[in-house]
């Protein structure tokens, strides 16, 4: 394996915090994922990735900026990534999604907001991630207050741009929205010196269409009785679209879901044990390395068929671009905009179409229960949580609702699961 501290040094990681995430991260994995029999043969690409996320990656991303583009860190899945292509560019997932860097966002930040922004805060603070650090922008958004307000303290430790996600799904929030869109492009043209043409967006959004396709052609193949994958193995390729070369991960997560459709078609589900309670994930994302509550669910001996999360089905929603009718930069930059606004993120009032979606997914990928996933302090999750909880109820969906965060809970959470799936069996 090639040696990376170089690399990090030069980009200024701290090599001490970074070492320690490595190894925790190194240990986690061997535990979650490389231990467990039975896994389709084409994860090795993913166990790959992981392995150099912060290695090859980055050198990728270094070398794509030596031929002159441009990195955008990001944080959410609002970013459209049809315009950062077209304009040359390359958008990244930032880390946040371990307690390692809380510590260090903590010592700047009140300790009552979520342990995501925390940890993507702390991340820079502490100079653990190398995604940061090769950046040349981050770019945050307005969806929750504790983004909004963290991205302004951000930008005192590297340039942050905020794209302002308007509230409401009416006809004045799609105004905002695709003019925010708008404004994005030309800032990206201004700084970067890259017009996104109309030919550049429309290839642009075949790329991100099929890259979506694909992932959701995995979730669907997830339908099947038994399931054929572990919902561990299909959350880390939720987790890794925000990370990999759009192109090389949609040929891989083909590759995937042709195998987990071929073990559907053969029978072959996750264990030998015959099937397994069904569970549906919803709610807040789940950042690498986050894998909590799908360890312990399925350690249970429960399967997770579905993640309701930006990492998973939102990631995909509407995954549809159609620019074949766009004749301006301007239409397609509306039609793209458009596409985005549809994503149900609970940073929406009113937000029925969540709801909607939650219940679909209880039917469609024969749901027996329901975890909510709810990060300490995140009102818009905790709060939506309320309504979704009692729609499941009205329809006999047994569900548990968990607030959670990155530090270990487990010995908690497995004792309100165990209980949970023992209901299931009853
Ligand atoms: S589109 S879900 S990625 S905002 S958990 S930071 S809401 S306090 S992450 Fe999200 Fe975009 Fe929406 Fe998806 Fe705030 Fe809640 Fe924390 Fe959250």
């Amino acid at each position: 394996m090639a040696d990376w501290r170089p690399m990090w040094e030069d980009l200024g990681v701290s090599l001490k915090c970074h070492d320690e995430l490595i190894e925790a991260l190194g240990k986690a994995y061997e535990q979650f994922f490389l231990s467990r029999a039975n896994r389709p043969k084409a994860m090795e690409y993913f166990d790959f990735v992981v392995s150099e996320a912060h290695g090859l990656r980055i050198k990728e991303l270094l070398e794509f900026k030596e031929r002159g583009g441009f990195v955008l860190g990001t944080f959410c899945v609002y970013v459209p990534d049809e315009v950062v292509t077209a304009a040359g560019g390359l958008a990244v997932g930032l880390c946040g999604g371990a307690q390692i860097s809380i510590p260090f966002a903590e010592s700047v930040l009140p300790r009552n907001i979520c342990p995501l922004i925390k940890s993507a805060f702390g991340f820079k603070v502490g100079r653990i991630c190398p995604y940061f650090e090769a950046a040349d922008l981050l770019v945050g958004e307005t969806t929750c207050d504790g983004k909004k307000k963290t991205w302004e303290i951000l930008n005192d430790y590297k340039e942050t741009e905020t794209l302002v996600v308007p509230h409401r799904k009416d006809e004045a929030g799609r105004a905002l929205w695709r003019g925010e869109v708008r404004r994005f492009a030309a800032m990206l043209d201004e700084r970067f010196g890259a017009v996104p043409s109309l030919a550049r967006l429309k290839e642009a959004a075949e790329l991100h269409n099929r890259k979506r396709a694909a992932l959701e052609a995995l979730y669907e193949a997830r339908k099947a009785v038994p399931t054929p994958i572990a919902g561990l193995d299909a959350l880390l390729a939720a987790q890794i679209v925000y990370y990999d070369d759009a192109e090389r991960f949609t040929r891989k997560v083909e590759e995937l879901a042709g195998e987990v459709r071929a073990r559907a078609g053969d029978g072959v589900g996750v264990t030998e044990n015959g099937e397994l309670a069904r569970i549906l994930i919803a709610g807040a994302p789940m950042a690498l390395p986050n894998w909590k509550l799908h360890a312990l669910i399925e350690g249970l001996g429960a399967v997770v068929v579905c993640e309701e999360l930006c990492t998973g089905t939102r990631y995909f929603h509407n995954g549809r671009v159609d620019l074949s009718g766009a004749r301006s930069v301007d239409e397609a930059l509306d039609t793209i905009a458009d596409r985005y606004l549809s994503i149900p993120c609970a940073c929406f009032t009113p937000n029925r179409e969540r709801l909607e979606s939650v219940l679909e997914l209880v039917r469609a990928y024969k749901v027996d229960g329901v975890v909510q996933h709810v990060l300490s302090f995140c009102h818009d999750y905790a709060l939506e949580a309320v309504r979704i909880e009692r729609a499941l109820k009205e329809h006999d969906v047994p569900v548990l609702t968990v607030e959670t965060d990155y530090s270990d809970d487990t010995g908690q959470l497995r004792t309100r699961l165990e209980a949970f799936l023992e209901m299931l069996e009853k």
